[in-house]
Protein backbone atom coordinates (compact mmCIF):
# COMPACT_ATOMS: atom_id res chain seq x y z
CA UNK A 1 0.00 0.00 0.00
CA UNK A 2 1.53 3.69 -0.78
CA UNK A 3 1.33 6.19 1.28
CA UNK A 4 -1.09 8.67 1.61
CA UNK A 5 -0.43 11.16 -1.68
CA UNK A 6 0.10 15.05 -0.71
CA UNK A 7 -1.85 16.95 -2.98
CA UNK A 8 -0.44 20.88 -2.89
CA UNK A 9 -2.31 23.40 -5.00
CA UNK A 10 -1.10 26.28 -5.87
CA UNK A 11 -3.93 28.83 -6.73
CA UNK A 12 -3.04 31.86 -8.35
CA UNK A 13 0.98 31.88 -9.34
CA UNK A 14 3.26 34.67 -11.12
CA UNK A 15 2.25 33.89 -15.11
CA UNK A 16 -1.40 33.66 -16.15
CA UNK A 17 -2.71 37.34 -16.28
CA UNK A 18 -6.28 38.68 -15.14
CA UNK A 19 -7.31 38.75 -18.72
CA UNK A 20 -6.96 34.68 -19.51
CA UNK A 21 -9.71 33.49 -16.86
CA UNK A 22 -12.69 35.42 -14.69
CA UNK A 23 -11.19 32.81 -12.11
CA UNK A 24 -7.84 33.41 -11.23
CA UNK A 25 -7.38 35.09 -7.38
CA UNK A 26 -5.71 38.49 -7.25
CA UNK A 27 -6.81 40.52 -4.66
CA UNK A 28 -5.61 39.12 -1.20
CA UNK A 29 -9.05 37.97 -0.23
CA UNK A 30 -9.18 36.68 -3.18
CA UNK A 31 -6.21 34.19 -2.85
CA UNK A 32 -7.12 33.54 0.57
CA UNK A 33 -10.47 32.63 0.12
CA UNK A 34 -9.13 30.40 -2.91
CA UNK A 35 -6.26 28.50 -0.39
CA UNK A 36 -9.23 28.08 2.31
CA UNK A 37 -11.26 26.12 -0.14
CA UNK A 38 -8.94 24.28 -1.62
CA UNK A 39 -7.13 23.17 1.43
CA UNK A 40 -10.87 21.99 2.54
CA UNK A 41 -10.94 19.89 -1.02
CA UNK A 42 -7.99 18.04 0.37
CA UNK A 43 -5.17 20.10 0.12
CA UNK A 44 -2.39 19.27 2.25
CA UNK A 45 0.00 22.19 1.22
CA UNK A 46 -0.78 25.70 -0.72
CA UNK A 47 2.21 27.44 -2.20
CA UNK A 48 2.05 31.31 -2.76
CA UNK A 49 2.62 33.98 -5.02
CA UNK A 50 1.15 37.69 -4.53
CA UNK A 51 -0.49 40.23 -7.14
CA UNK A 52 -0.76 44.08 -7.06
CA UNK A 53 -4.69 43.94 -6.37
CA UNK A 54 -4.97 46.62 -9.16
CA UNK A 55 -3.37 45.02 -12.28
CA UNK A 56 -2.96 41.49 -11.16
CA UNK A 57 0.91 41.30 -12.25
CA UNK A 58 3.58 39.18 -9.78
CA UNK A 59 4.01 41.17 -7.27
CA UNK A 60 6.32 40.61 -4.43
CA UNK A 61 5.76 43.04 -1.46
CA UNK A 62 5.72 41.26 1.85
CA UNK A 63 2.89 43.33 2.97
CA UNK A 64 0.65 41.46 0.53
CA UNK A 65 1.61 38.51 1.79
CA UNK A 66 0.88 39.43 4.97
CA UNK A 67 -2.75 40.19 3.85
CA UNK A 68 -3.80 36.44 3.05
CA UNK A 69 -1.16 33.97 4.80
CA UNK A 70 -2.59 35.00 8.50
CA UNK A 71 -6.09 34.08 7.23
CA UNK A 72 -5.17 30.97 5.56
CA UNK A 73 -3.66 29.51 8.15
CA UNK A 74 -6.62 30.81 10.78
CA UNK A 75 -8.52 29.10 8.42
CA UNK A 76 -7.55 26.00 7.66
CA UNK A 77 -4.29 23.61 8.43
CA UNK A 78 -2.60 23.38 5.26
CA UNK A 79 1.30 24.13 5.22
CA UNK A 80 2.18 27.47 3.21
CA UNK A 81 4.65 27.55 1.06
CA UNK A 82 5.41 30.62 -0.54
CA UNK A 83 6.81 31.30 -4.16
CA UNK A 84 11.01 32.33 -4.69
CA UNK A 85 10.23 31.89 -8.27
CA UNK A 86 8.05 35.37 -8.46
CA UNK A 87 7.15 36.87 -11.77
CA UNK A 88 9.40 36.47 -14.64
CA UNK A 89 11.61 38.80 -15.07
CA UNK A 90 11.88 39.84 -10.84
CA UNK A 91 15.32 39.94 -9.04
CA UNK A 92 16.66 37.48 -6.71
CA UNK A 93 15.85 40.17 -3.45
CA UNK A 94 12.52 40.83 -4.77
CA UNK A 95 12.25 37.01 -5.04
CA UNK A 96 12.95 36.39 -1.51
CA UNK A 97 11.67 39.29 0.27
CA UNK A 98 7.93 37.86 1.18
CA UNK A 99 9.77 34.54 1.88
CA UNK A 100 12.27 35.82 4.29
CA UNK A 101 9.96 38.22 5.80
CA UNK A 102 6.96 35.56 6.87
CA UNK A 103 9.72 32.62 7.49
CA UNK A 104 7.65 30.00 6.62
CA UNK A 105 7.39 26.38 6.98
CA UNK A 106 7.92 25.95 3.10
CA UNK A 107 8.88 27.78 -0.06
CA UNK A 108 10.13 26.90 -3.47
CA UNK A 109 13.20 26.91 -4.52
CA UNK A 110 13.52 26.35 -8.69
CA UNK A 111 16.70 24.21 -8.86
CA UNK A 112 17.97 25.44 -12.06
CA UNK A 113 17.94 28.17 -15.02
CA UNK A 114 16.15 27.72 -17.72
CA UNK A 115 14.20 29.34 -20.81
CA UNK A 116 11.10 29.95 -19.90
CA UNK A 117 8.79 30.13 -23.41
CA UNK A 118 5.29 30.89 -23.13
CA UNK A 119 4.38 30.85 -26.79
CA UNK A 120 0.55 29.77 -28.96
CA UNK A 121 -0.08 26.53 -28.70
CA UNK A 122 -0.15 23.95 -32.24
CA UNK A 123 -3.73 24.38 -33.77
CA UNK A 124 -4.61 20.25 -32.92
CA UNK A 125 -4.90 21.88 -29.03
CA UNK A 126 -7.29 24.66 -29.89
CA UNK A 127 -9.77 23.70 -27.25
CA UNK A 128 -6.61 24.23 -24.67
CA UNK A 129 -5.79 27.51 -26.17
CA UNK A 130 -5.16 30.87 -23.70
CA UNK A 131 -5.43 34.26 -24.93
CA UNK A 132 -1.78 35.44 -23.63
CA UNK A 133 -1.38 38.95 -23.98
CA UNK A 134 1.07 39.70 -26.83
CA UNK A 135 3.12 42.20 -24.77
CA UNK A 136 3.77 39.11 -22.38
CA UNK A 137 4.55 36.98 -24.72
CA UNK A 138 6.98 39.10 -26.68
CA UNK A 139 8.56 39.69 -23.62
CA UNK A 140 9.10 36.18 -22.67
CA UNK A 141 11.17 35.59 -26.14
CA UNK A 142 14.51 36.50 -24.64
CA UNK A 143 14.04 35.76 -20.84
CA UNK A 144 15.67 33.51 -18.90
CA UNK A 145 14.54 32.12 -15.75
CA UNK A 146 17.62 32.68 -13.87
CA UNK A 147 18.57 30.17 -10.88
CA UNK A 148 22.37 29.42 -10.98
CA UNK A 149 24.77 28.56 -8.71
CA UNK A 150 25.08 31.28 -6.47
CA UNK A 151 21.43 32.28 -6.33
CA UNK A 152 20.56 28.52 -5.19
CA UNK A 153 23.63 28.55 -2.37
CA UNK A 154 22.24 32.12 -1.21
CA UNK A 155 18.15 30.88 -1.23
CA UNK A 156 19.46 27.38 0.81
CA UNK A 157 21.82 29.58 3.48
CA UNK A 158 19.46 32.07 3.65
CA UNK A 159 15.62 30.60 4.22
CA UNK A 160 16.70 27.29 4.96
CA UNK A 161 19.55 28.14 7.11
CA UNK A 162 18.47 31.41 9.17
CA UNK A 163 14.72 30.46 9.16
CA UNK A 164 14.20 27.31 9.01
CA UNK A 165 12.40 27.04 6.24
CA UNK A 166 12.15 23.61 4.15
CA UNK A 167 12.08 23.56 0.43
CA UNK A 168 9.84 22.34 -2.74
CA UNK A 169 12.90 22.08 -4.74
CA UNK A 170 11.18 22.61 -8.02
CA UNK A 171 13.29 20.27 -11.61
CA UNK A 172 12.13 20.99 -15.07
CA UNK A 173 14.65 19.67 -16.08
CA UNK A 174 16.95 16.18 -15.47
CA UNK A 175 20.17 18.36 -15.06
CA UNK A 176 18.35 20.44 -12.58
CA UNK A 177 17.90 16.57 -9.98
CA UNK A 178 21.61 16.86 -10.41
CA UNK A 179 21.70 20.99 -8.81
CA UNK A 180 19.90 19.62 -6.14
CA UNK A 181 22.29 16.52 -5.27
CA UNK A 182 25.04 18.92 -5.84
CA UNK A 183 23.35 20.96 -2.75
CA UNK A 184 22.92 18.22 -1.34
CA UNK A 185 26.56 17.20 -1.72
CA UNK A 186 28.24 20.52 -0.21
CA UNK A 187 26.17 19.89 2.99
CA UNK A 188 23.70 22.89 2.27
CA UNK A 189 20.05 21.05 2.88
CA UNK A 190 19.26 17.93 4.51
CA UNK A 191 16.61 15.12 4.09
CA UNK A 192 14.00 14.36 3.65
CA UNK A 193 14.03 16.70 -0.04
CA UNK A 194 10.39 17.66 -1.27
CA UNK A 195 11.14 17.09 -4.73
CA UNK A 196 8.41 18.36 -7.26
CA UNK A 197 9.18 17.67 -11.20
CA UNK A 198 7.86 20.14 -13.73
CA UNK A 199 6.87 18.88 -16.84
CA UNK A 200 5.67 20.89 -19.78
CA UNK A 201 6.81 24.16 -19.84
CA UNK A 202 8.84 25.43 -22.66
CA UNK A 203 12.32 25.44 -22.21
CA UNK A 204 12.02 22.45 -20.06
CA UNK A 205 11.46 18.73 -19.93
CA UNK A 206 8.36 18.21 -22.07
CA UNK A 207 5.01 16.40 -20.75
CA UNK A 208 5.94 13.17 -21.77
CA UNK A 209 5.14 10.50 -19.76
CA UNK A 210 8.84 8.76 -20.88
CA UNK A 211 9.88 12.19 -19.13
CA UNK A 212 8.34 10.84 -15.84
CA UNK A 213 9.37 7.43 -15.73
CA UNK A 214 12.95 8.57 -16.51
CA UNK A 215 13.23 11.75 -14.15
CA UNK A 216 11.66 9.28 -11.13
CA UNK A 217 13.93 6.80 -11.66
CA UNK A 218 17.41 9.32 -11.45
CA UNK A 219 15.71 11.03 -8.71
CA UNK A 220 15.55 7.49 -6.94
CA UNK A 221 19.38 6.84 -8.05
CA UNK A 222 20.24 10.41 -6.40
CA UNK A 223 18.36 10.74 -3.57
CA UNK A 224 17.10 7.07 -2.45
CA UNK A 225 14.74 6.54 0.54
CA UNK A 226 15.84 10.81 1.35
CA UNK A 227 12.87 12.27 -0.72
CA UNK A 228 9.40 12.45 -1.23
CA UNK A 229 8.45 13.38 -5.05
CA UNK A 230 5.46 15.28 -6.40
CA UNK A 231 4.54 16.06 -9.99
CA UNK A 232 3.14 19.19 -11.44
CA UNK A 233 2.53 19.95 -15.85
CA UNK A 234 1.39 22.56 -17.49
CA UNK A 235 -1.58 23.22 -19.01
CA UNK A 236 -3.62 20.45 -20.51
CA UNK A 237 -0.97 18.02 -18.93
CA UNK A 238 -1.82 18.91 -15.43
CA UNK A 239 -4.13 16.21 -14.72
CA UNK A 240 -2.92 13.18 -16.70
CA UNK A 241 0.31 13.99 -15.29
CA UNK A 242 -0.77 14.19 -11.35
CA UNK A 243 -2.88 10.84 -12.15
CA UNK A 244 0.21 9.45 -13.43
CA UNK A 245 2.00 10.42 -10.34
CA UNK A 246 -0.63 9.35 -8.01
CA UNK A 247 -0.43 5.80 -9.56
CA UNK A 248 3.32 5.54 -9.18
CA UNK A 249 3.40 6.12 -5.45
CA UNK A 250 4.24 9.66 -6.00
CA UNK A 251 2.65 13.28 -4.68
CA UNK A 252 1.33 16.11 -7.42
CA UNK A 253 0.43 19.57 -7.51
CA UNK A 254 -2.84 21.47 -9.34
CA UNK A 255 -3.66 24.89 -9.04
CA UNK A 256 -4.54 27.61 -11.43
CA UNK A 257 -0.84 28.94 -11.48
CA UNK A 258 -0.09 25.51 -13.65
CA UNK A 259 -3.59 25.38 -15.35
CA UNK A 260 -6.29 27.16 -15.84
CA UNK A 261 -8.62 24.36 -17.64
CA UNK A 262 -10.52 21.41 -15.76
CA UNK A 263 -11.12 19.75 -18.94
CA UNK A 264 -10.58 20.51 -22.67
CA UNK A 265 -12.60 24.17 -23.52
CA UNK A 266 -13.85 24.44 -20.00
CA UNK A 267 -12.16 26.87 -17.60
CA UNK A 268 -11.83 25.63 -13.65
CA UNK A 269 -14.25 27.76 -11.92
CA UNK A 270 -12.13 27.77 -8.65
CA UNK A 271 -9.04 25.83 -7.16
CA UNK A 272 -11.06 23.88 -4.90
CA UNK A 273 -12.73 22.06 -8.22
CA UNK A 274 -9.07 21.30 -9.73
CA UNK A 275 -8.29 19.42 -6.07
CA UNK A 276 -11.63 18.01 -5.90
CA UNK A 277 -11.36 16.70 -9.30
CA UNK A 278 -7.77 14.86 -8.49
CA UNK A 279 -8.79 13.79 -5.17
CA UNK A 280 -11.73 11.75 -6.99
CA UNK A 281 -9.74 10.66 -9.37
CA UNK A 282 -6.77 9.16 -6.60
CA UNK A 283 -9.25 7.91 -4.34
CA UNK A 284 -11.24 6.31 -7.35
CA UNK A 285 -7.85 4.42 -7.91
CA UNK A 286 -7.49 3.28 -4.39
CA UNK A 287 -5.32 5.55 -2.66
CA UNK A 288 -5.52 7.84 0.50
CA UNK A 289 -5.10 11.43 0.86
CA UNK A 290 -2.64 13.16 3.46
CA UNK A 291 -3.36 15.72 5.60
CA UNK A 292 -1.44 18.58 6.63
CA UNK A 293 -0.50 16.97 9.73
CA UNK A 294 0.74 14.20 7.63
CA UNK A 295 2.49 16.28 5.25
CA UNK A 296 4.63 17.97 8.05
CA UNK A 297 5.61 14.89 9.49
CA UNK A 298 6.63 13.32 5.97
CA UNK A 299 8.38 16.43 4.86
CA UNK A 300 10.00 17.04 8.38
CA UNK A 301 8.54 20.60 8.45
CA UNK A 302 8.91 22.80 11.09
CA UNK A 303 5.28 23.12 11.47
N1 LIG B 1 4.77 28.10 -12.34
C1 LIG B 1 5.51 26.91 -12.08
C2 LIG B 1 5.79 26.18 -13.35
C3 LIG B 1 7.87 29.10 -8.24
O1 LIG B 1 6.87 29.64 -7.82
O2 LIG B 1 8.91 29.02 -7.59
C4 LIG B 1 6.77 27.23 -11.38
C5 LIG B 1 6.75 27.70 -9.96
C6 LIG B 1 7.89 28.53 -9.62
O3 LIG B 1 5.92 27.34 -9.16
ZN1 LIG C 1 4.86 29.22 -8.23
Amino acid sequence: MSKPVIITCAPTGGIHTPTMSPHLPIRPEEIADASVEAARAGAAIIHLHARDPETGKPDPRPELFQRFMPRISAECDAVINVSTGGGLGMSREDRLRAATTTSPEMASLNVGSLNFGIFPMRRKYERWQHDWEPEFLESTRDLVFKNTFADLEYVVKELGGTHGTRFEFEAYDLGHLYNLAWLVDQGWVEPPFFVQLVFGVLGGVGADLDNLMHMHTIADKLFGDDYEWSVLAAGRHQMPFATQAAMLGGNLRVGLEDSLFIGPGELAASNADQVAKIRTIVESLGHTIATPAEARQRLGLKG
